[in-house]
């Protein structure tokens, strides 16, 4: 408790602090509540542990917006007890999935550097509380945020009442690592003023005043992050493949030395690509990210990189162990900002950021799915892959050319579902190589996929379903199959009723079965 005290170091609210479920008692059935938090780091623990021991007894829904996702005391505790009824911009929680895809729960998957600024118009209603995790408060008031940024400052600006959460698990150190910079809305809004992506322009904190803030609760768990799985061959491949085609790149006068700021996606296969660039002879690399990996402070302790930009930490329960102890020398490679700011898509285009995001399946024109399993299952959302991948000098997309032990293609015919469509993916890689989409139309794209990315297994089928798609439409500009998926609404439009309809076939997934 001394230390919670000596944290808040506004007088006027010490007596502002209670336990949890006295804060928890706060909450009413339908509230919008407006939370810290992003990619499992600096969400808020104990209040929602609290809320949800309080909803077992007692059942009501909110609706949770954050940056994006958030650990399992928070988005699972509140999916296990039924407690949300809306919940926006993006969650990786098995529990919450389980909820969306049952219907439990209504997800509103938005490209998040627009979240923030969606809820100040008022798109969503206003903010009743905004639910923030600190390491400190200020003299005066504001708040030092923890190991994310994303939203909390724009909810705070916007509700009228806060609650914060002091973690003291967070090393104080952290203070000086945010540069918090809220835009004007429109017509007000100026240029954010970012050459280049170690800039600072905002405060080292997220400013509020004490009349807002209505409760203070302890707080003193680490972020619950999740592991990352140990470099694969298959991640080995892709990452050897990136980084030759950056060297050709080079050699060709289209990519500078050193390279332009890098961003790179969430999970597993993301960092791994990353990992790879440590033993390789890239220097002097600059990162204008949405998350910080492991994969990062290995570069760091390389010697490889100068400066980083994100919004959130996206670690491995290791990596923060590494960042909380050594965190006076990582500080002063990174900078972590608001999201809508980390992911402006006015500022990716004049740093000419090379994005680099996970398909969870690519099909052979270019198109990306990075969502939706089976083109109807919530995976975890588009989180931050649109803003950079349209915005990029160049839009990289990774992923397998397998899954399952071979027995999903990951190049498909036909996406299912499209997050992001061919115009905004320049380069596919595979383990099995790249596809360099540039300037080429969609009959050479599904040539170039085929070739050089699908797995040798699959060649044979996509090739069959290229030249048969490409006859029956007498060359069409896009080739496609669309048959049976239209067959559902030509008998509509035959008999006025769905009634009689076939199922529409399933789509997307090749399996070798
Ligand atoms: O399932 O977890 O049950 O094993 O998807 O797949 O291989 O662990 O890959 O961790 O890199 O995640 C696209 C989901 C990839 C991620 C996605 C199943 C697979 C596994 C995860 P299990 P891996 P990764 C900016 C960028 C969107 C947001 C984004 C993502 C699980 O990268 O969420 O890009 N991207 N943000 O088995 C069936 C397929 C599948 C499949 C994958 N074709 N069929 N299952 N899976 N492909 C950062 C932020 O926005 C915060």
């Amino acid at each position: 408790m001394a230390e919670v005290q000596d944290r808040v170091r506004c007088q006027a609210l010490q007596k502002k602090i209670v336990t949890a479920e006295e804060a928890a008692a706060f909450f009413q059935p339908n509230m919008n509540v407006a939370c810290s938090g992003f990619t499992s780091s600096g969400y808020p623990k104990s209040v929602p542990l609290a809320l949800a021991a309080r909803m077992t007894k007692e059942p009501f829904k909110i609706n949770v917006w954050t940056g994006a996702s958030t650990g399992p005391e928070f988005d699972t505790a509140l999916a296990q007890v039924n407690g949300i009824a809306h919940r926006m911009p993006f969650q990786t929680s098995p529990a919450l999935r389980e909820r969306i895809n049952s219907g439990d729960v209504d997800f509103v998957d938005i490209h998040l550097s627009e979240m923030a600024q969606q809820a100040r118009y008022g798109f969503f209603g206003k903010a009743d509380v905004a639910l923030i995790e600190a390491a400190a408060i200020t003299e005066e008031g504001n708040i030092i945020p923890t190991t994310s940024v994303g939203n909390a400052a724009s909810y705070v600006q916007d509700a009228d009442t806060v609650i914060v959460e002091i973690n003291t698990a967070v090393p104080a150190e952290i203070e000086g690592l945010h540069d918090v910079y809220v835009p004007l809305d429109p017509p007000n809004r100026l240029p954010i003023p970012i050459i280049r992506p170690g800039d600072r322009i905002g405060t080292s904190f997220i400013p509020c005043t004490p009349e807002k803030i209505k409760y203070i609760v302890p707080g003193g768990a680490a972020d619950t992050t999740r592991s990352l799985r140990p470099v694969d061959e298959l991640s080995r491949r892709m990452s050897e493949h990136t980084l030759a085609f950056f060297a050709q790149e080079q050699k060709a006068g289209r990519l500078p030395q050193p390279l332009l700021p890098l961003q790179c996606g969430v999970g597993n296969v993301a960092n791994a690509v990353v990992g790879g660039f440590v033993e390789s002879d890239v220097s002097q690399l600059t990162v204008y990210t949405e998350v910080i990996q492991d994969g990062m402070l290995d570069l760091i302790d390389a010697g490889k990189l100068q400066m980083a930009s994100g919004t959130a930490f996206s670690p491995s329960p290791e990596g923060l162990a590494r960042f909380f102890k050594d965190i006076g020398k990582y500080k002063k490679h990174l900078v972590l900002r608001p999201a809508e700011i980390a992911n402006a898509p006015e500022v990716i285009r004049r740093l000419g950021v090379i994005a680099m995001n996970t398909a969870i399946e690519a099909d052979i024109y270019g198109a990306v799915n990075s969502t939706h399993i089976r083109g109807t299952q919530m995976m975890n959302g588009i989180g931050g892959s649109g803003d950079f991948a349209r915005n990029a000098y160049l839009s990289i997309f990774f992923t397998p050319s397998v899954r399952q032990d071979g027995k999903i293609s990951c190049i498909v015919p036909c996406c299912p579902h499209v997050d992001h469509p061919a115009q905004d993916v320049d380069i596919l890689v595979t383990e099995q190589g790249v596809a360099d989409l540039r300037g080429k139309s969609p009959r050479e794209r599904a040539k170039e996929i085929i070739e050089h990315c699908a797995h040798p297994d699959y060649r044979p089928l996509l090739r069959d379903y290229f030249e048969r798609a490409d006859a029956a439409t007498g060359h069409a500009h896009t080739p496609q199959l669309l048959d049976e998926a239209f067959t559902v609404f030509t008998r509509y439009a035959q008999t006025g009723t769905m009634q009689s309809a076939a199922p529409v076939a399933e789509s997307g997934q090749s399996t070798r079965d």
